[in-house]
């Protein structure tokens, strides 16, 4: 690994604070690979790419995930060569236990294992999240979150792990993203079940965080030394003006997507406002006595925050048509802000201010919460066009994870608790339905060869981190 320039590191402009935390995240379906071997049962995604592969693009399942289960030692090696001193990834729930619930796999028990001391040996500290999106199949054919038993199980599973690796792992994470379920299966058709309709929608959230609770509880129950924390994806709502109808449909579509989990896991209750939304549109979920004082409970002591882009918001413009399924876009619209940054790789928007303005909130409207970004992150398709001398050339991910450490930064200068930050992600990884359409990784994947070479932006990294920041 060799600097990428030397100069960037000597003036120390933007100096972090001490232990901050330089790594990258993953996850167990996105990496791991053997998704049908080490006793592993079936997930959800195992599930739909055999019902419908065309789903997926190109075709490419899971089953192409980049052999972490095979290759661990190696990527740990590489993680530390870049200067990681921590590392996200998930447990797969059905590794573990096969169907949901009942028996352990043993072969599981003894990969998990190996990983988290491997990462240590290494001192990288293992960051591990319990659910990142793969329900196995016999939890979904039990109702999914939808299911008061699932939810049951999952804490469960959660209690197995921890009773497993709690005395070395000391950071844990119950889920990653629980909208994006929500939204992905139960709303907008790109998860499975595959559902439109957000009453069950509703009800899947609600349950998720029920879920959360419980295990929180299980988890403080054990006495750990540790923390626990959930990963949420905020998504800043930017209202196109200050007039009143803007900034209504920007406070909505914040309600529905950031402070839907945000303000039961970080102050343990909903928003009024939200409650009266739902109520008013008849889409409260099912809530049993005790479920509130449960979420009450399962507040975090941490928070990840992804971020990728923020929400452009305007009233809108047009009468609803009200045949179709209800939806949040009945109450707001999207639009292209003139003049905004865009990723040209990948249709996403640029906008490094987004992680100042949500760890600012954080500070001033959530009691300024241990926090740190678990992801944030450039996807790119057709990246082989940047390859020199079979290196990738990725300045403008260099750029790009600059433009936000420099607004961390400056929230950190005014206080702001953030902790450290993990670019999504490690090395090229099987990404969901979009399988490898978008490049993420610190190390590019040889899809034939399963060859990992180092990216400009890895060598960048391990001089920033190593310098504990850059200028
Ligand atoms: C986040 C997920 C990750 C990863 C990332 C990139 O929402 O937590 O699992 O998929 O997004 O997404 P994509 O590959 O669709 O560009």
């Amino acid at each position: 690994i060799s600097p990428p320039d030397k100069s960037e590191f000597t003036t120390m402009k933007y100096q972090f604070p001490e232990n901050f935390w330089w790594g990258s995240a993953s996850s167990a379906t996105q990496s791991e690979g053997a998704a049908f071997d080490g006793g592993k049962g079936d997930n959800i995604w195992d599930l739909w790419y055999q019902e419908q592969p065309n789903r997926f693009f190109n075709n490419v399942s899971a089953t192409k995930a980049s052999t972490f289960y095979q290759n661990y030692q190696t990527d740990i090696a590489l993680m530390k060569e870049i200067g990681h001193n921590t590392f996200r990834t998930s447990f797969s729930w059905s590794r573990l236990i096969p169907t949901g619930r009942g028996e352990v796999n043993q072969e599981a028990v003894a990969f998990y294992g190996k990983v988290i001391d491997e990462l240590i040996a290494n001192d990288i500290e293992p960051f591990i999240c319990l659910f990142h999106f793969d329900m196995p199949v016999a939890m979904q054919e039990l109702g999914g979150w939808e299911s008061r038993e699932v939810v049951e199980a999952y804490a469960d599973f959660a209690d197995v792990c921890f009773k497993l690796y709690g005395d070395r792992v000391k950071h844990w994470f119950t889920f990653n993203e629980p909208i994006v379920p929500v939204e992905g299966g139960y709303l907008y058709d790109f998860h499975y079940p595959n559902v439109v309709d957000f009453k069950r929608a509703a009800t899947v959230a609600f349950n998720t965080m029920l879920a959360h609770a419980e295990a929180v509880k299980r988890y403080r129950a054990q006495q750990l030394d540790g923390q626990i924390g959930i990963i949420l994806n905020l998504t800043p709502s930017y209202p196109r003006s200050q007039n009143t109808a803007d900034v209504k449909a920007a406070n909505i579509a914040d309600l529905l997507f950031n402070r839907s989990f945000l303000d039961p896991s970080v102050k343990g209750e909903y928003p009024q406002e939200l409650i009266a939304f739902l109520q008013e549109h008849d889409q409260m979920p099912a809530c049993q006595e005790g479920d509130l004082a449960t979420i009450a409970a399962g507040n975090v002591d941490l928070l990840g925050v992804n971020y990728y882009q923020p929400r452009r918001i305007q009233a809108k413009l047009h009468t609803v048509n009200t045949d179709g399924p209800f939806l949040p876009e009945w109450f707001f619209d999207y639009y292209e802000m003139p003049g905004r940054k865009m990723n040209p790789h990948r249709g996403w928007e640029i906008y490094e201010q987004g992680v100042y303005d949500i760890l600012t909130n954080l500070r001033e409207n959530y009691g300024n919460i241990p926090c740190y970004i678990s992801e944030n992150g450039m996807g790119v398709e057709g990246e082989e066009k940047f390859i020199e001398n079979g290196q990738v050339k990725d300045d403008y991910r260099i750029d790009f994870i600059k433009g936000h450490l420099t607004w961390l930064h400056k929230a950190v200068q005014e206080g702001a608790n953030c902790k450290g930050y993990h670019l999504w992600t490690f090395i090229d990884n099987w990404s969901w339905a979009n399988a490898y359409k978008n490049r993420y990784g610190f190390y590019r994947l040889d899809l034939e060869t399963q060859t990992r070479t180092v990216k400009r932006s890895g060598e960048w990294f391990a001089q920033a981190s190593k310098a504990n920041g850059f200028d």
